[in-house]
């Protein structure tokens, strides 16, 4: 088993319904999983769209990080994702943030997530479930990506 870090955002529907949903059917697929609290964030980059919802899930699993891809894709799909345009709104958006402490570069996946250090709806929470997670590009650990941070987003916290 390895340790993987997911982030988890919803803007449209019943957005903490969507992310219950997630993290429930997540739990089928990875174990030991630990969850952040509920962010309400701004849009970033496209921000003329509905508030989002943002959250952060640490657990282990066996699965092969395309395999891992695909199925968190099929549970998008399931909680009813439409894609509109992009970085548009989204029922559920599942992004795999770190994968043990491997770094892939492919068209279809990126890890570690590129733009997660710029982003406070990704640290912030992460930094309630592992603050000692090394970034294996930058080679620093999650308390230290403060510093990366470009603005912020975050207006609310609530509990999960
Ligand atoms: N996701 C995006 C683009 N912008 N902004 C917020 N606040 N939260 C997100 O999850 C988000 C975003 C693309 O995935
Ligand atoms: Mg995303
Ligand atoms: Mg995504």
């Amino acid at each position: 088993m390895v340790p993987v870090i997911l982030a988890l955002g919803s803007n449209m529907g019943n957005k903490e319904e969507n992310l219950k949903k997630a993290v429930d059917l997540l739990s089928g697929i990875i174990s030991d999983v630990k969850t952040s609290s509920l962010y309400l964030t701004r849009p970033v980059g496209e921000t003329n769209q509905d508030i989002f919802f943002n959250m952060v899930l640490k657990g282990y699993t066996n699965l092969p990080p395309f395999e891992l891809l695909e199925k968190c894709q099929h549970i998008e799909k399931k909680i009813g994702r439409v894609y509109r345009y992009h970085w548009g709104p989204r029922e559920i958006d599942i992004d795999i943030i770190f994968y043990e402490d491997k770094v892939i570069t492919t068209e279809n996946l990126k890890v570690p997530h590129p733009l997660m250090q710029e982003r406070d709806f990704v640290v912030i929470p992460l930094l309630e479930i592992d603050t000692e997670y090394l970034h294996p590009v930058l080679r620093v650990k999650v308390k230290d990506l403060i510093e990366w941070i470009k603005e912020i987003s975050i207006v609310e916290r609530r509990d999960f």
